[in-house]
């Protein structure tokens, strides 16, 4: 039993800590934590005390009620006062240090989206939501946050860090950090955006300098480096297309993209199109211009470059039984 307590470290009521920012976010936690619960039960038993001591019985032995007491209202004014400008002080100054700049190291793009994290690195390099954000351990990095116009407000979370901003279509937000150790923290969406917000779930890898630009060379030129179809199937991947778009055949908030390239597809004033480049390149950049019959207008318009829209008509067409032509 002893045992199991300390190893669920049971009077730690917060998440591990991962950055620097747990210095001023959790001792003040834990002030405020306390202090809430001396003042509850001091008041508490206070007021049962008074109650039982004034009630109706004793009254003849206080016949005129109480009086005015200038000290008692001082001290009670002055005391609380005192309590409530050292927490502000304290969280001023972990604010400050939370949203000052700094000299950053490293800045990352980090585009919420329904229902997907995209991480974008200063050489162009680029991770998806399953692959996560892959930082250095122990120096500062800037985090730009934006969403498309067409989306919705999200929030990036990571409790291990200490963070939390909101993502806002149509404006940039920043944050920072310093992770202090290597591993691996959750990310979240902190804000209700719809249907699959449960699942818009990601991490953050802290790894060693070495291994992080090991990474960065690695992630980057994949649209030069790879087959089409291949790079394809990661910006796929990366901009959060599979949340919505299965390739399995099954239905989701979209149809599923298997077998649509070179199909005839039916929209919803019963028309039916052939499902070529310019359909898919429609699809993409002026997604509420053709809706597909069965499924509402629900697409985001997501930055998408050329070249990464021919990287996905190649894989769109290397996953259709109807394409004919080159196939990977
Ligand atoms: C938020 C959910 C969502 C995301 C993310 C999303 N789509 Fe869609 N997509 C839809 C919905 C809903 C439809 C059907 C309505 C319509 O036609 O606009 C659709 C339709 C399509 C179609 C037409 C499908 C057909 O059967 O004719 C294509 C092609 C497509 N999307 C490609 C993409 C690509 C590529 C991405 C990633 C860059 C993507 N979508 C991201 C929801 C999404
Ligand atoms: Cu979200």
């Amino acid at each position: 039993m002893m045992n199991l307590l300390a190893q669920t470290q049971w009077w730690n009521w917060l998440p591990e800590k991962g950055s620097t920012f747990t210095q001023w976010v959790d001792p003040l936690f834990y002030f405020e934590l306390i202090l809430s619960v001396v003042l509850f039960v001091g008041i508490g038993g206070c007021m049962f005390y008074f109650a039982w001591k004034y009630h109706h019985k004793n009254r003849e032995d206080h016949p005129h009620g109480s009086h005015h007491n200038n000290t008692l209202e001082i001290v009670w004014s002055v005391i609380p006062l005192g309590i409530v400008m050292f927490i502000f002080v304290w969280g001023f100054r972990g604010m400050m240090d939370m949203t000052q700049p700094q000299a950053y190291s490293t800045e990352i793009v980090v585009t919420a989206s329904r229902w997907n994290w995209q991480f974008s690195y200063p050489n162009g390099a680029q991770s998806s939501m399953q692959d996560g954000l892959t930082v250095p351990v122990n120096q500062p990095i800037r985090i730009v946050l934006k969403t498309p116009l067409t989306d919705v407000i999200h929030s990036f979370y990571v409790p291990a860090f200490r963070i939390k901003k909101d993502a806002v279509p149509g404006r940039y937000n920043e944050t920072w950090f310093k992770a202090t150790q290597t591993g691996e923290y959750p990310i979240y969406c902190a804000e209700y955006c719809g249907q699959q917000h449960s699942q818009m779930r990601s991490k953050v890898r802290v790894v060693s300098e070495d291994e992080y630009y090991a990474f960065l060379a690695d992630a980057a030129n994949f649209l030069d480096n790879d087959p089409p179809a291949v790079a394809g199937q990661k910006v796929f991947a990366i901009k959060g297309c599979a949340t919505c778009h299965s390739v399995e055949g099954k239905p989701g908030t979209g149809p599923p993209l298997n077998d649509v390239f070179a199909s005839k597809v039916t929209l919803t004033d019963g028309s039916q199109v052939d499902a070529d480049e310019n359909y898919i390149m429609n699809s993409v950049k002026n997604p509420s211009s053709q809706i597909v019959a069965g499924f509402q207008d629900q697409m985001t318009v997501l930055d998408v470059s050329e070249k990464e829209l021919d990287a996905l008509i190649a894989y769109l067409k290397s996953i259709s039984k109807h394409y004919v032509g080159n196939k990977e």
